[in-house]
């Protein structure tokens, strides 16, 4: 008799209940999204939503591979297991019981972007909206892990959604899983999330609970978690080898830290403005450290700073503006760069790859005056 090791993660469980697609896309034309295919659940921010220190949830823009599983949160269980002295099955009292924190944190998709690469790419074709900020609250990660007691030799955590579905080049039905090193995983400052600019996570974000690992690309902050899993050795799975991975001059990689990036969230591409001032607005950020200055060029002329306005959140994005004065008559092409603390500077042309990710170019509207 052959005894199936199913793990403590995917175990009994059916799949789960799926949301209506159809209602979900017109809930998020509704709600001011951008829809990108008729058949999918990605919906992204217009640049004029980005501008404030927190999205609001219902501009927040949504990437999912699968369609929406809706879990019982009174049912549900989180499964802690593998090389654990202690496994664990969490209720969600029994994560709510413990200390809570609320962090804000910009969540992006690592293709933003990516519509400008050329050669074109594949995959959604996100323009600069696949990125917000939010204040999450949950358990910490850390907390979580030190009560299952790591055995010593736990190199991988392995972290499971409930979704699932069929990828190309696989066979059945594969689930969203995505990992980390368990030295990311206790470094990162990493929330098992329940709740979303306060109030509790919706259905599309991940309800009951996600990871959201600060400063990573979105593919790291898993959504409708039911399992942690330790292992000794590397994760290949699907979402972690296969995609989400940047392949570029025979070097492979898993996409990890956001690049850093600005955006122009005002004016908006294409408005008339008289001759004269131009207010110019945005949004800065970066994985690898604060973000340090912005830049903006108006009418092709020299990169001037910009105001950094307020303190960013450790983890969230940083608003500035910059006046424009003397602009036009004619049409002026306005840009904005951000260069972190570490020294990384947003690039006129990142570097190209084949699944198009990290595509931080220096953004770029155009307006009218006159
Ligand atoms: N279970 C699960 N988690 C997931 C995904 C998914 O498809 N399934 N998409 C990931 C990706 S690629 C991103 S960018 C973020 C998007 O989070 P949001 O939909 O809350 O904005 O969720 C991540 N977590
Ligand atoms: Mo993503």
């Amino acid at each position: 008799m052959t005894i199936l090791n199913l793990g403590p993660v995917c175990s009994l469980d059916r799949p789960a209940p799926v949301a209506d697609t159809g209602l979900e896309r017109r809930i998020a034309a509704a709600d001011g999204l951008v829809v990108h295919e008729a058949e999918s659940l990605n919906c992204e921010t217009r640049p004029a939503d980005l501008g404030a220190e927190v999205t609001p949830t219902a501009r927040f823009f949504r990437r999912s591979h699968f369609p929406l599983p809706v879990l019982d949160s009174s049912a549900w269980r989180l499964a802690v297991g593998g090389l654990v002295h202690r496994p664990l099955s969490l209720s969600l009292a029994e994560l709510t019981a413990m200390p809570a924190q609320t962090m804000t944190v910009t969540l992006e998709c690592a293709g933003n972007g990516r519509a400008r690469f050329q050669p074109p790419t594949p995959g959604v074709q996100w323009g600069a909206g696949a990125v917000g900020t939010a204040e999450w609250t949950g358990a910490r990660l850390a907390d979580v892990l030190d009560r299952a007691r790591l055995d010593p030799d736990a190199r991988e955590v392995i972290f499971s959604g409930a979704d699932r579905g069929p990828v190309d080049g696989a066979a059945g039905q594969i689930r969203f899983e995505r990992s980390l090193t368990v030295r990311e995983a206790l470094e990162s400052g990493a929330l098992l999330a329940y709740a979303m600019n306060g109030r509790p996570l919706p259905v599309r974000h991940g309800h009951p609970l996600r990871l959201v690992v600060p400063g990573w690309y979105g593919v790291a902050s898993v959504k409708w978690l039911t399992g942690i899993r330790l292992t000794a050795e590397p994760f290949d799975g699907y979402f972690q080898a296969s995609h989400y991975v940047r392949e570029s001059a025979g070097a492979r990689e898993p996409v990890r830290l956001q690049k850093v990036r600005s955006v122009i969230t005002r004016p908006g591409h294409g408005q008339v403005f008289p001759v004269g001032t131009v207010i110019v607005r945005g949004v800065a950020w970066s994985g690898a450290a604060p973000v340090a200055r912005v830049e903006v060029s108006v009418a092709d002329g020299p990169w001037q700073k910009a105001r950094l306005v307020g303190a960013a959140a450790p983890h969230g994005w940083q608003q500035w503006e910059f006046l424009a004065t003397g602009v036009g008559p004619g049409e002026a092409r306005i840009r904005s760069r951000a260069e972190d603390l570490a020294g990384n500077v947003q690039p006129e042309r990142p570097e190209w790859n084949r699944l198009g990710y990290e595509a931080n170019f220096v953004h770029e509207i155009r307006v009218r005056l006159g």
